[in-house]
């Protein structure tokens, strides 16, 4: 199959491994989500609540709160929001082939207070299969695909993503980049601002990370990271059997794409 019904939004994840789409999240649903973040409690690293747990990927990022699905029915809405969704199964889905279908590796929600920022990393030339960044035949067939949603605005001096543009099909490592990357900007590399709604839609092979956060206040974020049906989880999260039997089918074919299968069993535990 070719795709010849290519739009704007394809054309510039292709050219540049992202591309933003606006307003992706309503007002409602957003203040709901900030409502869920305003009410969780502060964890120690390590610690849990229910099934969330707190797990910063490295010690600048700020907070992250990891297997955030679990954190309550807004967070369930955006396992196949509309907006991102149909997209997703396309770039990252094995659409049309034995193994169709879209699995969440890794949910969780990061809080950047002043100071922190992510270390950039990525990139085309590290050949990842995981991650990767492919087309066959015009058609996607993506290995992972982030939805980097915006709770806050984003702007100058906030701690946005930076992204390396069209650095999914890089060949060569970015040339003498600093590990500790702060604040200052790699040539090539931009920082991508955001309207609270607004949703970055990378490949994770594009170069990316986020710059430090000098102004004051929280930037909250959730990153949803999509790949195909037959992946398994990056920190070994198990969803809750309470969660997966409260989804709705289609959710929790995202959650759970295989469900386990036992002696005994003619499909799966909850299916
Ligand atoms: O926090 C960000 O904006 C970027 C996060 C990031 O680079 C990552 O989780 O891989």
């Amino acid at each position: 199959m070719i795709y010849t019904n290519i739009d704007m939004i394809d054309y510039l994840f292709d050219l540049r491994g992202f591309a933003i789409l606006k307003q992706a999240v309503d007002p409602a649903h957003l203040a709901e989500l900030n409502a869920a973040f305003d009410e969780f409690p502060d964890l120690p690293f390590k610690g849990w609540h229910g099934n969330v747990q707190r797990l910063d990927n490295n010690g600048y990022a700020g907070c992250e709160l990891q297997n955030i699905v679990e954190a309550g029915e807004p967070f369930e809405r955006l396992i196949d929001h509309p907006v991102w969704t149909p997209r997703l199964l396309r770039y990252c889905g094995e659409q049309n082939t034995y193994v169709e279908g879209l699995f969440i590796d890794e949910c969780f929600a990061s809080i950047r207070r002043t100071g922190g920022f992510f270390p950039i990393h990525s990139g085309g030339q590290d050949g990842i299969v995981r991650n990767q960044y492919r087309v066959v035949n015009g058609q996607f067939r993506c290995g992972q695909v982030n939805i980097l949603l915006a709770l806050t605005d984003i702007g100058p001096g906030d701690g946005g993503t930076v992204v390396v543009p069209c650095s999914h099909k890089a060949n060569f490592a970015y040339p003498g980049l600093s590990q500790d990357f702060k604040s200052e900007l790699p040539e090539a590399a931009m920082e991508v601002h955001l309207k609270a709604g607004d949703a970055l839609m990378f490949v994770d092979a594009l170069m990316h990370g986020a710059t430090s956060r000098t102004n004051p206040g929280e930037r909250r974020v959730v990153i949803y990271r999509y790949g195909p049906s037959w992946g398994s989880t990056r920190h070994g999260f198990q969803y809750s059997d309470e969660l997966l039997q409260r989804l709705t089918p289609e959710r929790r074919s995202i959650l759970q794409p295989i469900p386990p299968r036992r002696p005994g069993m003619a499909m799966g535990v909850l299916h």
